[in-house]
């Protein structure tokens, strides 16, 4: 496929072990240093997200790219993105929450941390310990436009798949 996305968001937030159930790597997740490109997705240090000294690199980044994949730990409070974030990178949006398998998950209060972020698209619940939602996140990547992705959304009836529409 051509399209080709980049995944931000916090340090531990499980982008790393999200690529690698995405593409197949059985390696445990090491610290992310710089930009991994695989062959449709592409991995960020968290520092990317962490850091607004960086903002200018996943802008530039985000120029190769058709979707950008925010991402938000479900274990943690911590609002990691700016308001409205998703505005500034004029790329489709999908928003993931991970870790919905750990104890302390609240999935509720990541999804509404990730509304903050995006104006509409997609938000794809996951847990890579139970292998759940992860399998959405492909085609969506492979949809060309948010009508497209809506379509998959609706098309798929499942409570870990909602789509954002403002
Ligand atoms: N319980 C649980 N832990 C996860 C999940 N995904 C990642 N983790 C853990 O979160 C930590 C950070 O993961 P990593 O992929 O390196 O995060 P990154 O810094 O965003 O790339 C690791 O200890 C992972 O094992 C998940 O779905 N469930
Ligand atoms: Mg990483």
């Amino acid at each position: 496929m051509n399209n080709k996305a980049m995944i931000i968001g916090a340090i531990d937030a499980g982008k790393t072990t999200l690529i690698n159930e995405l593409v197949g790597n059985d390696a445990k997740a090491a610290k992310t240093q710089t930009l991994q490109y695989h062959q449709w997705i592409v991995d960020t240090p968290g520092e990317y997200t962490e850091n607004p000294l960086f903002y200018k690199n996943i802008m530039a980044t985000s120029f190769q790219m058709t979707h950008v994949i925010y991402v938000q730990d479900a274990t943690t409070i911590k609002n990691i993105f700016p308001p409205g974030f998703a505005s500034g990178i004029p790329k489709l949006s999908i928003g993931v929450v991970t870790k919905a398998d750990a104890e302390d998950a609240n999935i509720e209060r990541s999804i509404e941390q990730l509304k903050k972020v995006m104006i509409r698209g997609p938000i794809v619940v996951t847990s890579a310990v139970h292998k759940r939602g992860i399998d959405y996140i492909k085609p969506l990547v492979n949809c060309r436009t948010y009508e497209e992705m809506k379509q998959f959304v609706e098309q798929t009836d499942d409570a870990y798949l909602i789509y954002l529409d403002k």
